[in-house]
């Protein structure tokens, strides 16, 4: 793992999981010196509801962030469909840069795209239809507005409708279009493409899209931590995606 880039994405961190908490704590306070950037690409938490929702969880997590940040590691937070609320508050007492999808990042002379990867998903269309109605800034403002109480409430309803739902639907539904892969690497002319969200790690192959006839086009896709912890090391046109047992679960 010892590679300027270290991603991970999917923690799903909450209360009801510390080995999992202790895992991601255990895994920033073991980052090797040669990592200079280090991205969380969504859902770092499994539900978000607004920075002032201070809990100790999120000051644990918070506070290892800050410490990595302190070692001269740069951290940034890209929102999930779980965490999209997070906000500059709490970025900033995680020493973090908070960056919007898709991100663009060059490591040494190789460009790569990251995402969480629910945008992709786009034959989900109840699910695309939810994701801008609450990624819009002014539905955004108006739900932080509200009491927490209340704030919480509307989660959980929201989560019990999306599991109700998820449960109804084929699983080719709720994993990436091609089409809107390909769309994607086509518009940006970068040929590698890293994400998360679908719990689906795996390395694939676009021979269609890459940057010759000899060259294939690649699309990184991170695990989600459970049993496992997972993570990508990038180093140039080089990369690997990792994995390892979360002890205790
Ligand atoms: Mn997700």
């Amino acid at each position: 793992m010892d590679a300027p880039v270290i991603l991970i994405s999917d923690l799903h961190m909450q209360e009801s999981r510390p080995d999992i908490t202790r895992a991601f704590v255990d895994f920033t306070a073991s980052l090797p010196s040669a990592c200079n950037e280090f991205f969380i690409l969504g859902d770092l938490f499994e539900l978000w509801i607004g920075d002032d929702d201070e809990s100790p969880l999120a000051e644990y997590v918070a506070a290892s962030l800050r410490a990595l940040s302190a070692r001269g590691v740069n951290v940034y937070l890209m929102h999930g469909n779980r965490d999209f609320l997070i906000g500059e508050e709490f970025a900033t007492r995680c020493g973090a840069q908070l960056i919007s999808e898709p991100f663009e990042l060059r490591v040494k002379d190789t460009d790569w795209l990251l995402l969480h990867g629910d945008a992709l998903c786009t034959d989900d269309a109840d699910y695309m239809k939810f994701r801008e109605m609450v990624r819009n800034p002014a539905w955004q403002r108006n739900f932080l507005a509200r009491p927490l109480a209340e704030r919480q409430a509307w989660a959980d309803q929201a989560r019990e409708q999306s599991q109700a739902a998820t449960a109804g639907k084929p699983a080719e539904i709720m994993d990436v279009n091609q089409a809107a892969v390909l769309e994607l690497i086509r518009a940006s002319g970068r040929h590698r493409m890293l994400h998360g969200h679908t719990h689906r790690p795996a390395v694939h192959e676009l021979p269609d899209a890459g940057p010759s006839p000899e060259e294939a086009a690649k699309r990184v896709v991170l695990g989600d931590w459970d049993r496992n912890g997972w993570y990508a090391a990038i180093d140039g046109a080089e990369f690997t995606l990792q994995n390892f047992p979360i002890p205790g679960s």
